[in-house]
Order: structure tokens, then C-alpha cells, then sequence
């Protein structure tokens, strides 16, 4: 908008600095303050980029100031704290959030309207910090959100990446990744703290002293410098800090002398080295390369994030601390098995550098830690190779040796029951072929507590993963079922059912205190409810609709019923089946007259997620989603009935126009795989109905909204074994349905591309890749029945705005903060802290 009043600052606005601006006029006049004064950008251009960093910056002024507040006030109570250590942190935008949670959202919209900008064309401005792969990243920022809105004691650690997930391109080829830069132009929510820096040490050797202590030398050093974004609680004070690591090596480690010489490249060797280990998120660990590096980013974390809590502890009484009150002042929640090293890491801060003994280490260390487990899939446990372990980290080894062989020994003596499953319980696996450390082990071992994420997959973890150490330690087990946050997964993203809902229940308690909703159901068969209802979700997905249309070129009918299925893709999420269905039902309505398909209820299936890179089959369904939909939304005896889409690049943003406009979505892993799953209580929230299996927190929602308000379908999680077994001695017959879609796709009728070895995923008894591990055509039929009954439901109108208004009000459960107030309370014994 060249020339235009937007692209550049109107002179009639004054620039003043003042962050703590209430009414329009004077917010306006802080945006443009940033807009002149932090030089970003060349002088006086005022486009919707400039205009987005100088709101945030804005923003942030105010955040900064609770932040201090929130810093100073913990630093006076010196309350005991947790520190949520994470490899992946999904935070998505921030504006809209933050301004949400000041409670300045309609400030901030009239000063940008006085700037000749609109809100919610800024708030698109903003990149996505996408720091994280999936679920168990966003479940970490939906976690920072809660502690801060519950006033807790409570801070975030992880990396900041360079490039955080990829960007998915769909083109011909199907999936392609893209380096996504969100740090491209910088992040206006970051603050780099240049006093926090902390050496960490890799490879180099260990030296016995004549004490008998040990100490870790040589190898090389690499400095890790703080970068915190500030999260703030919902109308609280408290502002919390997520601080991520940045590596960093400095002037002395540039040999001046050899690039001078013309060796550019080794003088400047611990630069790059340390440029790599936040370069990517998880960057592909098929090369022994590969391995190291992740292996590197994993204790970059623990080793920085311990040496600044060890810091914190002391600093906030200095000179008086006893390493016994360690535990009472520090709860260190681990996020899945990826900030294992934390443990020995630990122990060696406090055995070498503060010269406790073992036990005393090992008695504060087992009771700060506590593990979460995310996932009983075999290939997502980490077994870290132990020649890599002893040269990247040979103090660690020595530790965890230690660890496991005292465990050996606890185990022999007060437990011979035993013995014959030790092999399988210590830590250290010692196979000659391929010596590996078991990392869940070494957190059953030494964690005071070891959660699941779901009812059942907690009892799944205590029934067989970790079976055998529930009798030695009945305690240490518990369940804390996932929740998400109420303020981005629907105040924000839904505003119009946000309003509604306010409106009825008379009071906005809801937004932190989710189990309101329950008293929706009084007016589950109200006519003038009902009206307001659908019209506030026909709001939503007509925003959807303009959404797919603008980014597939796909035109969508809001009438016909959005079914939506968004998480990554994997074999055990069954995407495939969803397409298998799809490709049923398309070749139903073109078996018949046009008469009868219109008395078809009109979908429009949408399904989106990233495949990991190296994932061949995940991105053949990618393909094969693409490829349906081509021949799909361009068949016109069907278009009106049926389309299907991909939803290219799904993301945190993505979600947030997606969800709210759903009507029904799918949650239809194999059961026993999914450890619970976070989107299916998004979409429960928002009035979305589910056809899913029992699996992970599914069980739970059909259990909060009611078994006739969910599309149920599908083996259990106790038949699946019996069942793979059966399918293992040929006892398996395929539906007839099945058979027909699968040939469907072999005939060619969605191109050429060779499909055979997704379609031989499905066949056979058993085998690699074969004999449908994931039981998608054992399920198949009951699917089907189950999506005709979504077909009869939908058609009753009346009938299905009710079940959506009892989703939404059975969802309040699954608010984060009710996870985090059980934590808190059952794990980590810390209690709210308001800042006054
Ligand atoms: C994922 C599970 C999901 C779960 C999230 C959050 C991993 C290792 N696990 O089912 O697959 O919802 O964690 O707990 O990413």
C-alpha cells in the first residue's frame, strides 16, 4: 500500500513512550513510539509488518513490567518453584494472547484503527514459534499458560532453535520440507538476558583427584546465553518466563593467528560447532552424525537450565542455603524422556562442582525429578548408544554406571523375587551388538514420580511397560490427564461462541474456571440457545471456508458437514483409514442417481498434518490425500456431495481457524497407541462432535459429554493383541468394503503414482511394513457403520446442535488448568505465589 495513509505514520499521532497506556489515543501513541524509536525498519514506513512489531513491542512494554514484578515477588517469597524442562515448546502467535490476557484486546484494536490498521489483519503478521513437533510440544505451552494464570511458582526451559518445525510445501511430489525461519526478521517477545551464560562441557576426559572426587576436563566448552519470552496469566499480574538456550562460543575461542593463515574454517571450528546445536529441531538421527547432535541439544538443555537453578537457589538466600532444602525449593518436571540427562547431570553438579557425596546428591536429585511418560511406542523410547554416551558425555556414563549398578544391587537384595527381570529393568542395556542406555529406565529409576498423560494410558504403563517396577515402587506411579488451555482453544480463537456462552451462563467465570460449562446443559433443548448456537458455528466456518479457499483454491460449501482430522501423520493416527472411507463414499455417490444423492448429507473432509521427513509411508498418505482430492473436487456429479480437502502446512494458527469451525472430527488411532491426545479435547471444546476409538483422553471425553454424544467404533485396546494374533494365523476376513477401496486406488482412479507399497502396509498376515499392524482393515466396517450414523445424526438438525452444545459443555475437564493444579498439588507440592 505504497503512498497509502497505512504505509506510513500519521503525523498527527504523538510518539510517547508510556507502557502503561489504557485509553486508544495514548496506546496508539506508544505503537508509534516503537514505530519510530526502535529502528527496525527505515524510518516512517507504517505497513501491517511494521505496524505488527511495534504493537507487540508495545505489548511488551507492559509485560515487562509484570514480568519484573513477577521476578522480584518470587525472589522475595523464595517459594519452592518448578521448572518444566522441554525439547519442544508449540507457542504459535503471541499478540492475540497476550493481549487477550491484559485484557486489552479492544485498546489495542481502536489505537490501531487510529493508526489506520486493523487488529486482525496485524495479528496475521506474526510468525508462528514453532518449537515443537506435535502434541507434547503444545502441551507444554498450554502448560506455561496455566502456571502463569494460576499464579504458580513455575518456569519453562528449552532451546531456541534456529528453524524450528518445517514449513510442508503439497506438490506434485506430495510433501516437500522447508527451512522455516521464525527468527527471520527477530521475535519482538524475546529478551536476551547477556548476564546469563553458563559453560557446558562435551567429550574431553575425566580425572581422578587425589581426594577421590572426579572432575570432567577438557573436550570442548560451549556457552549457552538465556533468551526469555514472557508468558503471561490470564488477568493476573503473574508473568512467568519460558527461557530458551541459545549456544554461543566467544572471542577466545576464534584462533585469530590460524585465520590469518588462511585456515578460516578450522579457526572458527567451536563457532560452528555450537552453531549447530540449535540450528534445527530434532534434526534426522538416521547418521551416526545425526545422533550426536541430538544427543548434544539434549544435555545442552539440562546442563544449562541445572546450573541456572542452582544459581536461582542460591542467589535467593545467599550464604544461607542448606543442598537440603534443594527439594523443597525445586521440583524439576521432565518432559518426556528427551531432558533424561538431567538426572545424572544432577548428580555431577552437585557431587563435583559442589562436593556433596553420592548420597546426599542421589537423595535431593530422586526427590526433585519427576518424569512424564508421553508414548508406549516401541520406536519412540530412547535408547541412547553407549559408546556415543562415554565420548560425548564421559562423567554422565560414569554416573549413570553408578546409578544402575546400585539399582542391580537394591534390586538382588530386598527383591530376589526378581532377579530374573533385572536384564530387563536396569538401565544399562549391554548387549554386545549394540550397547544401548535405556532412558525411560533410568527415569523409573530415579524419579520420585512417573505419570502417564491419560486414564488408560497410565494404566497401560503400570499393566506392561513398567509393570515390573510397580511392585517394587507402588507409589511412584500416577496419572495427570493432558488438558489444553480454555483461553487460546476458545476464548481467543472463538469469539463469537466466546460471547454466547458468556451471555447464557451470565458470568465469563468459565475462562478459568472451565467446569461452568456444565451449566450450558439447562439449555441443551433451548430453542433461542440453539439459534444463537449454530449461528455463531456457521460464523466459524464460513471463516473457515474463506481460509481453505484462499490457501487450496478450493471452494467449499458451508453447508455440507466439515470433518476435519489435523494432527501429524503417522500409521497409528489411521489417516489412511479416513482416506480409505473417503474413497468408499466416493465411489457410493457415483454409483448413484442423482436423485439419491440428494438424500445424502453433504461433507466436506478436511485432513492435514506434517509428515516427519524421513517417514516414507506418512508421506505417501500425504500423497494419496492430495490425489484423492484432485480427482474428488473436480468430479462434478459428486462435487456438491463430497469433497476432500488437504490442509497444507498445519500449525498452531493453522488450528486456531480450523477448530473452532468443526463440526466433526476424527481421533481414530489404533487402540492401546495414542497416550491421549490433546486436539480431540479442542475440538470437544468448540462444540465439534467425535467419531473416534477408545483410546488415550477419548475415553475420558466420551465419559464427561456422554456416550450418545460420540461416534464410537473400533476394536479396544485389551482385543488388539488377540487380534494382531489372529490376524498372524490367518484368521483375519477382510469386509467387502474394504476390499473395494483398496482396489479402488489400485485401478488407478486417483493417478498413477505407485501406491503398492501403502496398500501392502494393509496385506498380508505379518512381516515388515506388512500384515496391518495397526488393524485399519479389522476396523474398517465398524467405521463405516459409525460414520452412516454421523450421516442420520447430521441430518436431524435439532438433534446434532444439542450434542454439540453438551460437547462443549462436558469439556470441563479438560481445561490445562485443572492438569496443572494436580501437579502442583500431587507431584510437585508447590503452591501459588501472587504477585500483589
Ligand atoms: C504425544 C502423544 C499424544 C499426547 C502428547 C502429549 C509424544 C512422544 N507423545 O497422544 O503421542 O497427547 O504426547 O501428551 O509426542
Amino acid at each position: 500500500a505504497k503512498g497509502s495513509a497505512k504505509s506510513r505514520i500519521s503525523g498527527q499521532i504523538p510518539a510517547k513512550s508510556n507502557p502503561t497506556a489504557k485509553v486508544p489515543s495514548e496506546i496508539a501513541a506508544n505503537i508509534n513510539y516503537h514505530a519510530q524509536y526502535s529502528p527496525h525498519f527505515s524510518p516512517f514506513k507504517f505497513e501491517p509488518e511494521q505496524a505488527f512489531y511495534a504493537t507487540a513491542e508495545s505489548v511488551r512494554d507492559r509485560l515487562t513490567q509484570q514480568w519484573n514484578e513477577t521476578y522480584s515477588y518470587f525472589h522475595k517469597v523464595d517459594p519452592k518453584q518448578t521448572y518444566y524442562f522441554s525439547m519442544e515448546y508449540l507457542q504459535g502467535r503471541a499478540l492475540t494472547n497476550a493481549i487477550g490476557n491484559l485484557d486489552i484486546q479492544d485498546g489495542y484494536a481502536d489505537a490501531l484503527k487510529k493508526l489506520g490498521h486493523d487488529l486482525e489483519e496485524i495479528v496475521e503478521q506474526e510468525k508462528d514459534a514453532a518449537l515443537g513437533n506435535g502434541g507434547l510440544g503444545r502441551l507444554a505451552s498450554c502448560f506455561l499458560d496455566s502456571m502463569a494464570t494460576l499464579n504458580l511458582p513455575a518456569w519453562g526451559y528449552g532451546l531456541r532453535y534456529r528453524y524450528g518445525l518445517f514449513k510442508q510445501l503439497i506438490t506434485k511430489e506430495g510433501q516437500q520440507e522447508i527451512a522455516e525461519d521464525w527468527l527471520e526478521k527477530f521475535s519482538p517477545w524475546e529478551v536476551v538476558r547477556h548476564d546469563v551464560v553458563y559453560p557446558v562441557r562435551f567429550f574431553g576426559q575425566v580425572q581422578a583427584k587425589p581426594d577421590g572426587s572426579r572432575k570432567w576436563v577438557g573436550g570442548e566448552v560451549i556457552q549457552a546465553l538465556a533468551y526469555d519470552v514472557p508468558i503471561p496469566g490470564y488477568r493476573t499480574k503473574n508473568t512467568i518466563s519460558l527461557r530458551l538456550w541459545e549456544a554461543k562460543a566467544g572471542a577466545e575461542d576464534f584462533n585469530l593467528f590460524l585465520f590469518n593463515d588462511g585456515q578460516h574454517e578450522t579457526a572458527a571450528q567451536l563457532h560452528s560447532s555450537a552453531q549447530q546445536i540449535c540450528a534445527v529441531l530434532y534434526p534426522g538421527d538416521a547418521t551416526e552424525n545425526g545422533k550426536l547432535l541430538r544427543l548434544k541439544q539434549q544435555f545442552f538443555l539440562c546442563s544449562a537450565s541445572l546450573q541456572d537453578i542452582i544459581f536461582r537457589f542460591k542467589e535467593r538466600k545467599e550464604g544461607e542455603r542448606q543442598w537440603s532444602e534443594f527439594p523443597n525449593k525445586v521440583a524439576v518436571q521432565l518432559n518426556d524422556t528427551h531432558p533424561t540427562l538431567a538426572i545424572p547431570e544432577l548428580m555431577r553438579l552437585l557431587m563435583d562442582e559442589e562436593g556433596l557425596g553420592w548420597d546426599e546428591a542421589w537423595n535431593i536429585t530422586t526427590r526433585t525429578i519427576a518424569y512424564t511418560n508421553h508414548t508406549v511406542l516401541p520406536e519412540a523410547l530412547e535408547k541412547w548408544s553407549q559408546p556415543v554416551m562415554w565420548k560425548l558425555l564421559p562423567r554422565l556414563m560414569e554416573i549413570i554406571e553408578e546409578i544402575d549398578k546400585r539399582f542391580i544391587k537394591f534390586i538382588h537384595y530386598e527383591r530376589a523375587d526378581l532377579e530374573n527381570k533385572i536384564s530387563q529393568m536396569c538401565i544399562l542395556d549391554n548387549n554386545p551388538q549394540k550397547p544401548v542406555v535405556r532412558m525411560a529406565n533410568l527415569c523409573v529409576v530415579s524419579a520420585h514420580t512417573v505419570n502417564g498423560v491419560a486414564q488408560l494410558h497410565s494404566d497401560i504403563l503400570k499393566a506392561e511397560l513398567f509393570a515390573d517396577y510397580v511392585s517394587v515402587w507402588p507409589t511412584k506411579f500416577q496419572n495427570k490427564t493432558n488438558g489444553i488451555t480454555p483461553r487460546r482453544w476458545l476464548r481467543f480463537c472463538s469469539p463469537e461462541l466466546s460471547i454466547i456462552i458468556t451471555k447464557w451462563l451470565k458470568t465469563d467465570q468459565w475462562v478459568t474456571n472451565l467446569d461452568r460449562l456444565t451449566d450450558l446443559r439447562k439449555f441443551a433443548d433451548n430453542k433461542d440457545f440453539h439459534a444463537e448456537w449454530a449461528s455463531a458455528k456457521m460464523a466459524n466456518k464460513q471463516r473457515l471456508a474463506q481460509y481453505i479457499q484462499r490457501v487450496t483454491g478450493v471452494s467449499i460449501n458451508p453447508n455440507s458437514l466439515f470433518d476435519i482430522q489435523v494432527k501429524r501423520i503417522h500409521e497409528y493416527k489411521r489417516q489412511l483409514l479416513n482416506i480409505l472411507g473417503a474413497i468408499y463414499r466416493y465411489k457410493k455417490l457415483k454409483a448413484m442417481s442423482p436423485e439419491e444423492r440428494k438424500n445424502t448429507t453433504p461433507r466436506t473432509i478436511m485432513i492435514g498434518g506434517k509428515a516427519f521427513a524421513t517417514y516414507t509411508n506418512a508421506k505417501r498418505i500425504v500423497k494419496l490425500v492430495n490425489d484423492v482430492g484432485a480427482v474428488v473436487n473436480n468430479d462434478h456429479e459428486v462435487n456438491d456431495f463430497l469433497k476432500v480437502i488437504f490442509v497444507p502446512n498445519y500449525n498452531v494458527s493453522v488450528a486456531e481457524v480450523l477448530i473452532p469451525g468443526s463440526e466433526l472430527s476424527q481421533h481414530i488411532s489404533t487402540a492401546g497407541m495414542e497416550a491421549s491426545g490433546t486436539s480431540n479435547m479442542k475440538f470437544a471444546l468448540n462444540g465439534c462432535l467425535i467419531i473416534g476409538t477408545l483410546d488415550g483422553a477419548n475415553v475420558e471425553i466420551r465419559e464427561e459429554i456422554g456416550e450418545e454424544n460420540f461416534f464410537l467404533f473400533g476394536a479396544k485396546a485389551d482385543d488388539v493383541p488377540r487380534l494382531r494374533k489372529e490376524r498372524e494365523n490367518g484368521l483375519f476376513k477382510p469386509d467387502p468394503r474394504f476390499e473395494e477401496a483398496k482396489q479402488f486406488i489400485r485401478s488407478g482412479a486417483f493417478g498413477s503414482y505407485d501406491y503398492t507399497p501403502l496398500l501392502e502396509s494393509l496385506e498380508g498376515n505379518t512381516g515388515y511394513g506388512r500384515g496391518d499392524y495397526f488393524l485399519v482393515g479389522h476396523d474398517f466396517p465398524s467405521y463405516m457403520d459409525a460414520q452412516t450414523r454421523v450421516d442420520q445424526a447430521y441430518k436431524d438438525r435439532k438433534k446434532w446442535i444439542k450434542m454439540s452444545i453438551l460437547s462443549t459443555a462436558g469439556s470441563g475437564k479438560f481445561s490445562s488448568d485443572r492438569t496443572i493444579a494436580q501437579y502442583a498439588k500431587e507431584i510437585w507440592n508447590i503452591e501459588e505465589c501472587r504477585v500483589p
